[in-house]
């Protein structure tokens, strides 16, 4: 099954309102340029640039998402932000369970399925990534932890239009190293093959999973090109216009 390719760039915490918008110019004048790219390209700033940032690729056909969301659609939940305020801001998606949100807040596979469903209500296609450590890599856990995540991630409804996977090996977050294509093949044929009980196999036929964790101009082809990734979730590699877009090439 032909899945288009989803390049989706995860900016972290960084850059003031002046950086991120010059990023998001960039990234807009090169998806202008290309109109005919094989691959659908979001970028997901830090919450207050949200709206400067959907402002400024208006109309380039690139889409814009929120890394996190809470679980309900208002009221008092200070410091959070609920799926409806991003969806209001300009956001299509938004990334949950990244690891770095497991690890600095402690959220839990229930919690990132509350905010999924929440994201759902919302009309934003939730990311919902999962990856196991590199102990639990080492202990011979990878595959039953990444099942585990997904099974417990995934929230009632989920289907190819709403939901996008994103594996990413938790040792190769912001650490240079990344995963081979004999390992990144293996957890995602079996992510899927978990897809198909999960939501069936028409749905798990359709659904994106992107890989993540150290995707590089120069890592990033021979990882797209294998058969279950579809697409890559960028961390460092996205903050940088020309190495960013680059990888979007890869897609062709
Ligand atoms: C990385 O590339 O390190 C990421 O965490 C992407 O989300």
């Amino acid at each position: 099954m032909s899945r288009r390719p989803l390049i989706a760039g995860n900016w972290k915490m960084n850059g003031l309102k002046a950086d991120g918008i010059a990023l998001a110019d960039g990234v807009a004048a090169k998806r202008r340029a290309e109109p005919d790219l094989a691959c659908d390209v979001l970028v997901c700033p830090p919450f207050l640039l949200v709206s400067d940032v959907a402002r400024a690729v208006a109309g380039s056909g690139l889409a814009v998402g929120g890394q996190d969301c809470h679980a309900k659609t208002s009221g008092a939940h200070t410091g959070d932000t609920s799926p409806v305020m991003l969806k209001d801001a300009g956001c299509s998606h938004v990334i949950l369970g990244h690891s770095e949100r497991r690890t600095d807040h402690g959220e839990t596979d229930a919690e990132v399925k509350a905010k999924a469903a929440a994201a759902h209500a919302a009309g934003l296609v939730a990311i919902v990534c999962i990856g196991e450590t590199l102990a639990q890599r080492d202990g011979g856990e990878t595959l039953e932890v990444n099942r585990r995540q997904l099974k417990g991630s995934l929230p009632e409804g989920a289907n190819a239009d709403n939901t996008v996977i994103a594996y990413e090996p938790v040792w190769a977050i912001g650490t240079g190293r990344v995963a081979s294509p004999e390992q990144a093949q293996e957890v995602h044929a079996a992510i899927r093959a978990e897809l198909v009980k999960l939501v069936g196999e028409t749905e798990a036929g359709k659904m994106r999973i992107l890989y993540g964790g150290s995707m590089k101009p120069e890592n990033a082809a021979q990882l797209i090109a294998l058969p279950d990734v579809d697409g890559g979730l960028i961390g460092g590699a996205s903050l940088k216009v020309e190495d960013f877009w680059a990888i979007a090439r890869n897609c062709g």
